[in-house]
């Protein structure tokens, strides 16, 4: 019976996990958390002109339905202009912006890897434009 062998199995691998696991976990974890290996604008630019949009590139794919991206001036007002969308291959969650008048903008982002685990983090950027 198969569900039986999966049984004994796990039993088996129990003591063998309690020596293994907590070595195993933290390197598979690192890698499969999701954290921006780029972002658009870059954390800490300074822009002539207002963005239309933000864009965070992953390092690994995350979970459409849990993606967050905020991104507000300084005083704490939305600017966004759309919903977070993430693309197919879920590396890619991206707002459109309002037009930005000059000053410092703050983007919050929070994601769920695909195993399962909550990233979050913040930048900023600036506009410096004086088309504003
Ligand atoms: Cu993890």
């Amino acid at each position: 019976m198969r569900s039986n062998r999966r049984i004994s199995v796990t039993t088996i691998g129990i003591a063998t996990a309690i020596l293994l696991v907590p070595a195993m976990i933290t390197p598979r974890c690192v890698d499969a958390h999701a954290f921006p290996a780029s972002e658009q604008p870059s954390a800490g630019a300074t822009l002539k002109s207002s963005p239309t949009a933000v864009e965070i590139h992953f390092d690994n794919p995350v979970e459409a339905m849990f993606a967050r991206l905020q991104v507000s001036d300084k005083n704490g007002g939305g600017v966004t202009a759309s919903a977070p969308a993430v693309s197919e291959d879920g590396i890619t969650v991206s707002v459109k912006l309002k037009p930005l008048p000059s000053g410092d903008y703050t983007v919050k982002w929070s994601v769920v890897a695909e195993d399962s685990h909550r990233s979050e983090g913040s930048y900023t950027f600036t506009v410096a434009g004086s088309a504003n």
